[in-house]
């Protein structure tokens, strides 16, 4: 399995004329606000804070780009990550809705980099119509996705298989894989990483 050697923020973009210039393989990260986009970009890279995470919904506000170093039996090499602003929390005018939907059919549409995206459910609830709308937004634009059942501690281990199932129903997926994983525990992060490096390698 690879390792990750390293780790950098590289930068934060609004619109496609602000995205780091990279030839390497790329990786997303979309879903409701406070759902663990962040917290699951540290976890996978074993750094405890190089992407902000709050309790308060809302912290990520921008495209965030990481570059990523890592190493395999075969070869070294490179990826990137990129933390997006999350969508769905109360509080917010339809201005900034619109604004964060530009945000990110702008980046799904024209980063051609991008590989694949993980799309952040929370293992608790019920699959939300917004999560619907952007697994099938990727599928319009043929991109892969991959769910994350978030927060599986909060959950007893001996639930997840029937939580899984009923996202997956709920959610529409055909192909796509889900994980549960759990940052706070490290638990579900070898499969995930492992799915990664079908793709990247
Ligand atoms: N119990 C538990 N809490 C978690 C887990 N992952 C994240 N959290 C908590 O959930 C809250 C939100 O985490 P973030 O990683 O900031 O969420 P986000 O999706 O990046 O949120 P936005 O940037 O607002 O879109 C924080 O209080 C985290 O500590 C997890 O695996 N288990
Ligand atoms: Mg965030």
């Amino acid at each position: 399995m690879i390792r990750i050697i390293e780790s950098e923020f590289l930068t934060s973009a609004v619109t496609s004329d602000q995205y780091p210039a990279s030839l390497f393989a790329e990786f997303a990260f979309v879903g409701r606000s406070n759902v663990g986009k962040s917290s699951l970009l540290n976890t996978l890279l074993n750094r405890k804070s190089l992407a902000k995470v709050s309790g308060q919904p809302g912290k990520t506000r921008l495209v965030n780009f990481f570059k990523v170093r890592f190493k395999s039996e075969e070869e070294d090499g490179f990826f990137t990550l990129v933390d997006l602003p999350g969508y769905g929390f109360a509080r917010v005018s339809k201005t900034e809705r619109d604004k964060w939907k530009k945000m990110i059919s702008e980046y799904f549409s024209m980063r051609l980099q991008l590989q694949a995206v993980f799309v952040l459910v929370d293992i608790r609830h019920k699959a939300d119509p917004k999560d619907i709308d952007v697994i099938r937004m990727l599928s319009e634009i043929g991109k892969t996705c991959c769910v994350i059942a978030t927060k599986s501690d909060k959950v007893a281990m001996s639930k997840h298989p029937e939580r899984l199932r009923e996202l997956r129903a709920g959610l529409g997926l055909q192909q796509e894989k889900i994980f549960a994983v759990s940052s706070l525990k490290k638990k579900g992060v070898t499969e995930v990483i492992k799915w990664l490096e079908s793709i990247v390698i």
